[in-house]
């Protein structure tokens, strides 16, 4: 605990106790105004805009403590865990930034690469390379583009991150052709790394109409490739003609989250739907998800999509999702909480449109229970990530966005 930290829990604990006087003094006189007062969580009971205060929440299994480690970033969407415990957190306008343990915000970091912000476009994913430690590489994701000139793309490059700087970038990867016009929704744009080489980049549909159907193009789909870029050749469309080698699995929506499964090693993901509609998909090699031929959900005029044909069924050929929401949340990103705490073994959401962290239960691969966390905050969440200290930390999406860590309830 640091000395804000300290400072901070002691006024937390003395505001909670005015804040019920007051409560009771004003009852007295006020009755209409203490039910809502009585209802806020202990967390809202000092201001939430003080950095570093340590704020206590109830949840199901127990008590939480919530930080702000940092504040004022830009729409952050993703973040990565340095060795030296500092973080590196991409804001979708285009900057990468370190935020140091302490939740000091660091100017741009130089060399990264012009994106384009729009829509859903910007500066999206930023993960370490597995061999960081030695090469100190990391992956970015971004939209790539001209607004109004032609169509932007997802666009994968790799750099040597410095002290204040990136050096010797490269573009990875690049999808063509690119297929995300106004007004430019849904790229994906989330990394992941497995043990054996590979890299998966998830895709959005671009809002391109059939195209996630289409295999000879990238929009919708995950895609595999081997860490020098080459298409691996055990991937499930090499040699298929008129099929891309580097698919991995097809017919994905907006697939923000991405993640393996801690014990049985397959990849789960998020997929937001239109309207209503969103779904976990455990993703496997060569399978077709459907969207956007089948959908729970409807287009945002309240109409079934054009193309979709109605809802996931039996025997239809697509993978049904392993849980879907009717009314959506808006999914984001996606993590597996393996630490030693009273979530281990529970995956966590974010959730963009009711602005809350979901704590998912499972068994096996069934969804048995869901709690929705941190809707005190009133933010959304863009990313979900489980710290090396095993405690989650998200980024909420917000002009002025901020970094929190969630210390999970105790065993
Ligand atoms: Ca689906």
């Amino acid at each position: 605990m640091n000395k804000y930290t300290r400072l901070l829990v002691s006024v937390a604990i003395s505001s909670a106790f005015s804040l019920s006087a007051q409560a009771g003094t004003a009852a007295a006189t006020a009755p209409a105004a203490a039910p809502a007062a009585a209802e806020l969580p202990a967390a809202l009971r000092v201001p939430p805009s003080i950095k570093s205060e340590r704020q206590l929440a109830g949840t199901q299994l127990g008590p939480i403590h919530v930080t702000k480690v940092a504040e004022k970033l830009s729409h952050p969407w993703a973040l990565a865990f340095l060795p030296d415990g500092s973080f590196l957190v991409t804001e979708r306008t285009g900057k990468l930034r370190r935020i140091t343990a302490q939740g000091d915000v660091s100017e741009p970091i130089a060399g990264v690469p012009t994106v384009f912000v729009g829509g859903h476009g910007g500066l999206l994913d930023v993960a370490l390379a597995p061999d960081f430690k030695q090469s100190q590489t990391i992956f970015l994701s971004y939209a790539e583009g001209t607004d109004g000139e032609e169509p932007v793309g997802l666009t994968v490059g790799t750099a040597k991150l410095g002290e204040n700087s990136l050096e010797d970038f490269k573009v990875f990867y690049r999808q063509e052709p690119k297929q995300a016009v106004a007004p430019y929704w849904e790229y994906g744009g989330r990394l992941l790394f497995d043990n054996k080489g590979h890299i998966f980049i998830s895709h959005g549909d671009n809002h391109a109409n059939l195209a996630p159907q289409q295999l000879d193009k990238l929009a919708g789909k995950v895609v595999r490739l081997n860490l020098d870029g080459t298409v691996p050749k055990d991937n499930p469309f090499v040699g298929k003609p008129g099929a891309r080698p580097e698919i991995w699995s097809y017919g994905h929506r907006n697939a923000e989250g991405i993640g393996f499964h801690p014990t049985t090693g397959q990849i789960w993901s998020t997929d937001q739907g239109p309207r209503g509609g969103d779904e976990l998909n455990i993703v496997k090699p060569g399978k077709n998800y459907g969207w956007p031929i089948v959908s729970y959900g409807v287009d945002y005029t309240g109409q079934q999509t054009v193309e979709t044909t109605g809802p996931h069924r039996k025997g239809d050929g697509f993978e049904a999702p392993a849980y879907y929401w009717a009314k959506s949340p808006a999914l984001s990103s996606l993590a597996f909480a393996t630490a030693d705490n009273a979530w281990k073994g529970n995956l966590l959401l974010g959730s963009l449109a009711d602005k809350q962290l979901i704590r998912i239960v499972l068994e096996g691969n069934k969804v048995v229970h869901e709690e929705r966390l941190l809707s005190f905050l009133n933010q959304r969440v863009r990313d979900v990530k489980q710290g090396p200290d095993g405690n989650i930390y998200v980024l909420t999406d917000d002009p002025s966005g901020a970094l929190y860590k969630i210390e999970p309830p105790k065993k």
